[in-house]
């Protein structure tokens, strides 16, 4: 049989798909026509800009034939031996015991019959489920679609993302500046073409664009860093680790001990103010309360002036430095890219991470946030791009799309029941739990002060669990909790559908094979999230949809995650309803018509051509991000959530005064006495850093951010050709083992070398890893990443074994950012280090 040509889209860009005989030989980033391609051109300093034509993807794409292929394929339904629905259970034994193949039939018997039982006995709410944050592409298959669809239908209990990537944005930076419709992160319109007519100096504050790729864009942006590097544009990096951005631009790198970024950002604005160095007009019209933050400063109210060298003391980097990098900031048009999103990093993941992202507004703000060149900016979005054409993104599945042509996409869940993610276990294990926020809380300011409690009164607790793909052992907190969870007798059911095995898909009872993305039909634009991150595609040079196209069958016997609920629905006789009547490629075309594609494309050629690339068009007009707001406008830019837009407050931001709040409204209507996050930000000593009594036991600080050469638990594990790039995972005796990396001063101290494997512990677990010795990474901290999709306990089952394959997140403490703030703090660890000689 000759070779075809198929069409996809990954996570982190589109591909052409080789297939012969049925086999996939090649894939490589996406072949298009040259005449496809419309590059835009921006110019600055008598320079055009423009990108070639070709999509850059992330290197991890380039093994997906690898990961498509993976003996951790999950081939067959599974039982473990020792479950039996009418009999004995054993929930002791999951995470031990071994499992058998049983057929199509008997999984689906013993699920749907599962389902009847648990609702009939318990109610609807005693049914849940749980997704992962990210998935295989394609809007069709995505985890808000079948998944979303099947256990809405069940009026299921959801185990919603704690608003986690954004969490100090979130529930700190949106009390200064709104954008509570974009999780607390500003927008990024045409911020590409502002750093490159404008921008002097980047600070880059706990980010590292070059690894975290603007989330799904790949590497599309590395160009737009390069074009500034060569333009002398200075970068500076406040990262504990050399990062790989810092790398490539040969910026100046500033290393502060972990948890004390705020103390940082609070000499910096003591340099401003004590030296004048601030835009008053500014702060006098664009902000309020900056009368209420300057004493804080000042030490007026606290008797402690917030010196560079009160700051070196917390912070260990220099007061030199520390007032160098002031002074530098206010004398040059400086961009602030305080993560990669512009918000985000891993400095909002720590105890009392909201003060941090607070201050990254306000010292923006007291430099004029908006005007030319002093924007906050991630430097992985903002390229110009179509915002006129509409295509449904994954997030507007729940929104948009329902009250599109494809209303009945989503049935309501009148169940209001819901579970944080990261609190699970304890929810399982010792209810009743309570906490603040309603969901994403992307509807309002007010949505963070939404008390909630589980069991919610009326509901039952969680009895089945259907747990749809996710890595938590490697991914969530304090994560031997979860093996605790997997084992309690009252979780009476749990399923595993996912792809591959992955960390805990051996704690269930049933486990469910589903295919890929090659593997069934679907659509998506690459890089479009949609929803709360409106916009995301400006982050790759030139939008497409791609019409995902099956490129071979189901391999061995998985099925897609659509026919799976499918043929569960037909047990259960609401098959119809379910399906709605369509086939998946029905449902392609469905959302395909819905959206604007139709007006540039007709069905017939995009579905035999496989994509459709977005130009922008000659009448482009640029919109910088704020500047409306800097300029006392209306807001001008196309983001379509905000809600203000096209009001009589246009011109005003999403906080309560619509101005920069230095001391925040909503706070002090809320929670005015608040220590924890307080109405003006504030310097607080972590709960686990090196103040902590505990600091004496464990005085390694761990820091875990987001793996280079993985996407989460994506990639990992399940693509061979990952475990010889040393960055990512190192191999010794056979054995693929998770990189430490530590500082030679902390690393001699304790007589460790690279190649050794070392323990990681602290009171919550161990952890097995391979010592990297670098400069790179500051003394007192050790890097690893986090999202492992490997646990392998020493003892299997045993929650307190040491495991090695590298899910560092067994150490990382369960406790939020601050008491009426549920975020999770990764990033405030303490452990120690040292040889392992078992
Ligand atoms: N220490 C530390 N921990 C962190 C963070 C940190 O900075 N430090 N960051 C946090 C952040 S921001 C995030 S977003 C989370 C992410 O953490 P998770 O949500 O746990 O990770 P994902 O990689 O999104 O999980 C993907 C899962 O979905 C499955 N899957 C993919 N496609 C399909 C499909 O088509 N069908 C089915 N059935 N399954 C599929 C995959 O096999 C995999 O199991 O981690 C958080 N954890
Ligand atoms: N390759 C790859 N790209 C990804 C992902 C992935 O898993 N792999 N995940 C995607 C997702 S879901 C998200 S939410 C984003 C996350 O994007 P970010 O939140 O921006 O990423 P992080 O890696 O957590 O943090 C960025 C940098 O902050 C540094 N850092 C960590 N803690 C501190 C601290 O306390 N202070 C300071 N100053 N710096 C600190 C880290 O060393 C790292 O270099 O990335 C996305 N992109
Ligand atoms: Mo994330």
């Amino acid at each position: 049989m000759s070779e075809k040509v198929f069409t996809n889209c990954t996570n982190a860009g589109p591909v052409s798909v080789y297939v012969k005989d049925g086999k996939v030989t090649r894939m490589r980033p996406l072949v298009a026509e040259e005449k496809d391609f419309k590059p835009w051109v921006i110019e600055a300093d008598g320079k055009k800009y423009s990108p070639p034509k070709k999509f850059n993807v992330a290197p991890y794409v380039h093994a997906d034939r690898r990961r498509l292929y993976s003996d951790d394929r999950i081939k067959y339904p599974l039982k473990r031996v020792d479950f039996d629905p009418n009999g004995e259970r054993n929930p002791q034994n999951r995470g031990k015991s071994p499992y058998v193949r049983i057929s199509w039939d008997e999984a689906l018997d013993i699920v749907s019959s599962e389902i009847k039982r648990v609702s009939e006995t318990y109610g609807n709410s005693a049914i849940s489920g749980m997704t992962s944050s990210h998935h295989n592409w394609g809007i069709v298959g995505y985890k808000m679609g079948p998944f979303a669809r099947f256990m809405n239908m069940l009026e299921f209990t959801p185990v919603l993302d704690n608003p986690d990537s954004w969490e100090g944005w979130h529930w700190g930076a949106t009390h200064t500046y709104g954008f509570y419709w974009r999780l607390g992160m500003p927008e990024q319109y045409d911020l590409l073409e502002d750093a490159l007519q404008n921008a002097e100096m980047i600070v880059l504050w706990s980010n590292d664009p070059d690894s975290t790729r603007g989330t799904y864009t790949g590497q599309e942006s590395a160009l737009w860093r390069q074009w500034l590097k060569e333009k002398g544009v200075k970068m500076v990096f406040i990262d504990p680790y050399h990062n790989f951005t810092a790398g490539v631009m040969e910026g100046k790198w500033i290393a502060p001990r972990m948890g004390t970024d705020t103390a940082l950002a609070m000499a910096i604005a003591y340099v401003w103010i004590t030296e004048d160095l601030y835009d008053k007009e500014y702060v006098k019209d664009r902000t309020i309360g900056f009368e209420e933050f300057k004493p804080y400063v000042l030490g007026e109210t606290d008797g402690q002036p917030k010196t560079p060298e009160w700051a070196e003391e917390e912070s260990g980097v220099k007061a030199r430095v520390i007032r160098a990098l002031a002074r530098e900031w206010a004398a040059k048009r400086t961009v602030l890219s305080g993560g990669s999103r512009g918000g985000e990093g891993g400095a909002c993941r720590v105890a009392y991470g909201t003060e941090w992202a607070r201050m990254m507004v306000l010292l923006q703000g007291m430099q004029g946030l908006g005007k030319p060149g002093r924007s906050i900016w991630g430097t992985t979005m903002g390229a110009p791009s179509d915002t006129k054409n509409w295509f449904p993104a994954y997030a507007d599945l729940q929104g948009r799309v329902a009250t599109s042509k494809v209303a009945n996409h989503l049935p309501v869940n009148p169940n209001k029941q819901r579970v944080w993610r990261l609190t699970l276990p304890d929810a399982i294990l010792n209810p009743p739990i309570s906490w603040y926020g309603e969901g994403f809380c992307g509807q309002s300011l007010e949505q963070q002060f939404t008390h909630f409690k589980y069991p919610m009164d009326g509901c039952s607790e969680i009895k089945l669990f259907y747990r749809y793909g996710g890595s938590f052992m490697g991914t969530m907190s304090d994560t031997s909790k979860w093996v605790r969870m997997y084992q309690s007798p009252k979780l009476e059911f749990v399923v595993n559908q996912d792809c591959w095995f992955n960390s805990e898909t051996q704690m269930a009872d049933i486990i469910l094979p589903a295919c890929t993305n090659f593997e069934r039909d679907d659509v998506g634009e690459w890089g479009a999230c949609g929803g709360y991150t409106c916009h995301a595609s400006s982050g790759c040079n030139y939008r497409i949809v791609v019409r995902q196209q099956k490129c071979l069958e189901p391999m061995w016997e998985s099925k897609s995650d659509y026919e799976i609920f499918t043929l569960l629905a037909e047990k259960l006789g609401r098959k119809e309803e379910f399906t709605d009547g369509k086939t998946e490629l029905e449902w392609v075309k469905a959302f395909f018509d819905s959206s604007d594609l139709p007006k540039l494309i007709s069905w017939e050629e995009f579905d035999k051509k496989g994509y459709h690339i977005i130009n922008i068009d000659e009448n482009y007009k640029s919109t910088p991000s704020l500047r409306w707001f800097a300029e006392g406008r209306d807001c001008d830019t196309p983001d379509t959530n905000n809600p203000k837009r096209g009001t009589e407050k246009a011109g005003h931001l999403g906080t309560y005064s619509g101005k920069i709040e230095f001391a925040s409204e909503s706070l002090k209507s809320k929670f005015p006495d608040d220590e924890e996050r307080p109405v003006t930000p504030k310097y607080i000593k972590s709960w686990e850093g090196h103040h902590s009594e505990i600091f004496e036991k464990y005085p390694m600080q761990l820091m875990s951010p987001h793996p280079r050469f993985s996407f989460h638990c994506h990639y990992d594990k399940h693509t061979d050709w990952l475990d010889d790039i040393p960055v990512h995972r190192i191999k010794k005796d056979g054995y693929a083992w998770w990189p430490a990396r530590i500082n030679p001063v902390d690393a001699n101290r304790r007589g460790i070398q690279s190649g050794d494997i070392v323990r990681l512990y602290n009171d919550r677990g161990s952890v097995l890893c391979i010592a990297v010795v670098t400069e790179r990474v500051r003394h007192g901290v050790i890097h690893s990443y986090c999202s492992s999709a490997k646990y392998d306990p020493l003892t299997p089952g045993k929650s307190d074994s040491p495991d090695r394959g590298g899910c560092v997140a067994i150490l990382t403490a369960s406790r939020m950012v601050s008491k009426n703030v549920p975020g999770m703090t990764p990033n405030s660890c303490l452990i120690e280090i040292e040889k392992w000689e078992g």
